[in-house]
């Protein structure tokens, strides 16, 4: 399966990423924000035996 994160600036699209698939906790993701995303990152997960890649793109 394929999933893009397409969305503005800052909208939360690398947070979601990082909450989902790789259990970051969500309220550190608030109070510790992530660089904005440059170009587009391609991950690979493993999720409810479902192999994703992940297409996280700059908004
Ligand atoms: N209040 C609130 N803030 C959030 C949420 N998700 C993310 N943020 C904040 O929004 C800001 C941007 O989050 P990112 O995940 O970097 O957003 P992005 O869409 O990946 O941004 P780009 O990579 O620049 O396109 C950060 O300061 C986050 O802490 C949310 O669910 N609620
Ligand atoms: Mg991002």
């Amino acid at each position: 399966m394929k999933l893009v994160l397409v969305g503005k600036a800052g909208a939360g699209k690398t947070s979601i990423k990082q909450a989902i698939f790789e259990m970051r906790n969500p309220d550190d993701l608030i109070i510790y924000p992530l660089d904005p995303t440059r170009g587009i990152n391609t991950s690979n997960y493993s999720w409810m035996d479902v192999d994703i890649n992940v297409f996280d793109t700059s908004g």
